[in-house]
């Protein structure tokens, strides 16, 4: 099987960031090519690759599959431990993931991801509600799990609040012992470190993100 992942810049794109995470873990073999993201002509060149128009976008065998979690749902097929055994465990992670796919939407506007950034910057009261909701809910998985990640072993919905673990460390939003420990542990995986430093050596930028809450 010939795998190419289509991403946006490593600094920014969560999106991206989640399947590359994904197809690390479940250790296939993938080729990456960037597109990097408000530049001259970028929406041309995702609008030539699928309909969608974003990015992350997954080649299968010449066929382009764009949404992280429908790249994330054939992951999984491919690699069934990429979700938890259980199945009631799984239903949960599935739903926990969606989530995080769907919802959240003022920590995902207000406090973009931004790899680079570190801010003590007062964040609005929305985001800072959906952070404390956010740390509700990994920090009663990880008790009842017993963490380090939320269903013990890493999987999928990991992968998906992964991105959201950096924007606690890029704009200091608060939270819980148990939580501050989960954020450790992802920040911390090989993985990830491998796409932040490509991130730290990125030179391009994104001014309007750059600019949030400043
Ligand atoms: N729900 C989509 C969201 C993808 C998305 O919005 N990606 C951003 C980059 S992180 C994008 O491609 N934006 C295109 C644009 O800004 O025009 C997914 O899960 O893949």
């Amino acid at each position: 099987m010939s795998l190419k992942l289509y991403i946006g810049n490593y600094n920014y794109s969560s999106w991206s960031l989640r399947p590359w995470l994904i197809l690390r873990k479940a250790e296939l073999l993938f080729e990456t090519e960037m597109i990097y993201l408000d530049v001259p002509g970028y929406k041309d060149k995702l609008l030539a690759l699928t309909d969608a128009g974003t990015v992350p976008v997954l080649e299968i065998n010449g066929d382009r599959l764009p949404n992280s979690f429908a790249i994330a749902e054939f992951c999984a097929k491919a690699v069934p431990n990429l979700w938890p055994k259980d199945k009631a465990d799984k239903a949960e992670a599935r739903r926990v993931t969606k989530l995080m796919h769907e919802g959240f939407e003022h920590i995902r506007r207000e406090a973009p991801m931004n790899l680079r950034r570190r801010t003590d910057t007062k964040m609005p009261q929305s985001c800072l509600n959906d952070a404390a909701a956010m740390v509700e809910l990994w920090d009663e998985l990880l008790s009842r799990h017993d963490g380090p990640y939320l269903f013990n072993d890493w999987t999928i919905a990991d992968a998906f609040y992964t991105p959201a673990a950096t924007r606690f460390e890029s704009y200091g939003l608060p939270r819980t012992n148990r939580s501050d420990t989960y954020i450790s542990e992802l920040m911390s995986d090989p993985d990830f470190q491998d796409w932040e430093a490509k991130a730290f050596t990125e030179t391009q930028t994104m001014l309007e993100t750059d600019k949030t809450n400043l």
